[in-house]
């Protein structure tokens, strides 16, 4: 019981230390990970994970709270402060989760609900039909234009005002644009539905002011806090003290259990850093990377969703290279490049070998690289494509050790 992972369990303890040194030499370019700090890792890792605390602060229904209460608090009040809200439920266990509460929260089965279709670039959760909330709800799903891969919000207000959804749902997991809280609340409003922002992927942004808030549009704000937030592996839910009890209930008893106050508390880490004068120039570095990569990626001829991005996140149709973004993906992640396949707009292929790669700059980010280098990562993701569309593996191996050469300067947090 007191002995060191590697001495209690070496064979878990050399694949957590493998983790460790594949994190440390690969280019980790998934739009929806991050590197957390030492701190988030200490606070994840600790004795916490042994109390249960069914309930909320000052109203649990197991005893020995003293200390979980007040990082509880703690937790909600610098989430109230970071985002500007009324209130803040920190116990929703992930994004999907979360997403169920505010159906539980404020829905009924059966009814009607909107958002991004998913190879639009929404997510599961969002009423697509192989999600539970697709097939318990009655899901309307609007799109991208094909022209320019961005919202259509003349089609959003046709179908919010011809189906009249309980909620509309705004963000997603592949959306390099700005997201349009205004337009998609005036719309809201005008069809008498409730906006739920789900700013999973853009909440770091939002955080360090480099993307607008949806607060004073949503009367709900969904959020994971790995992504670009650079928590650990948790959500939470955000609105107007109207919604706060309805919310609440819905997460527990409605849905969860005890919370996991390891997380908590490394929320409440998280949400600490992030409100750091620091934590604004991280934000606006993770923008500035994706737009000098997005450039680069332009000048080796490929095509992007949209043309570019505004945010942390890159949508590469593939289309034009003649290779598929499953083999693509693959072969970048033999480069030491790490991405995911992912369907584009109007995708012609399936999801399981669509034609698209995403990319996204949090991590590389966190890891210090700048606009510097993002001309280098864009001509080693094009001489990768290249090599794969050639069969070519030694070019794959010889990017692989480019890449870990350039990370050997960077320090990962948590590694030593
Ligand atoms: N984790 C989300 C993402 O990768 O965007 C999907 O749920």
């Amino acid at each position: 019981m007191h002995a060191p992972l590697s001495a209690a369990d070496p064979e878990v303890a050399a694949l957590v230390q493998g983790e460790t040194e594949r994190q440390h030499d690969t280019l980790r370019m998934i739009a929806s990970e991050n590197y957390v700090s030492r701190a988030v890792l200490a606070a994840t890792g600790s004795v916490l994970t042994n109390k249960y605390s069914e309930g909320y602060p000052g109203k649990r229904y197991y005893e020995g709270q003293r200390f979980i209460d007040p990082i509880e608090e703690l937790a909600i009040a610098r989430a109230k402060a970071v985002f500007g809200v009324e209130h803040a439920n920190v116990q929703p266990y992930s994004g999907s989760p979360a997403n169920l509460a505010v159906y539980m929260a404020l829905a009924k089965p059966g009814d009607t609900v909107m958002g991004m279709a998913l190879p639009m670039g929404g997510h599961l959760t969002h009423g697509w039909s192989v999600s539970a909330t697709g097939a318990w709800f009655r899901a309307v799903q609007y799109t991208v234009r094909k022209e320019d891969g961005r919202i259509d919000f003349d089609e959003v207000r046709d179908i919010a005002l011809r189906e009249r959804p309980r909620l509309i749902f705004a963000g997603g997991t592949a959306i390099p644009r700005t997201i349009d809280f205004p337009r998609f609340a005036e719309i809201a409003r005008e069809a008498g539905a409730v906006l739920v922002a789900d700013i999973a992927h853009i909440a770091g942004l939002i955080a360090g002011g480099a993307h607008p808030s949806p607060v004073g549009h949503a009367e709900v704000i969904s959020t994971t806090t790995h992504k670009t937030l650079r928590g650990p592996r948790g959500a939470m839910l955000m609105c107007d003290e109207r919604h706060a009890k309805a919310i609440d209930k819905a997460v527990f008893p409605g849905l969860q259990g005890g919370p996991h106050n390891h997380t908590t508390a490394g929320i409440a880490v998280a949400l600490g850093e992030a409100s750091k004068p620091d934590f604004k120039v991280y934000a606006h570095q993770i923008v500035a990377n994706a737009k000098s990569l997005a450039t680069a990626l332009l000048e080796h001829g490929f095509d992007l969703v949209s043309g570019g991005t505004d945010n942390h996140l890159i949508l590469l149709d593939l289309t034009g290279k003649g290779i598929g973004g499953k083999p693509a993906a693959r072969a970048l992640d033999r480069a030491g490049i790490e991405t995911n396949y992912n369907t584009v707009p109007y995708d012609t292929r399936k999801p399981f070998d669509p034609s698209g790669v995403r990319l996204g700059t949090a991590a590389l980010t966190t890891r210090g690289l700048t606009e510097s280098q993002m001309p280098q990562v864009a001509s080693w993701i094009s001489r990768a494509v290249d090599a794969a569309l050639k069969d070519d593996e030694p070019a794959l191996t010889t990017i692989a050790g480019e890449v870990r050469e350039l990370l050997s300067t960077y320090p990962m947090p948590g590694r030593h």
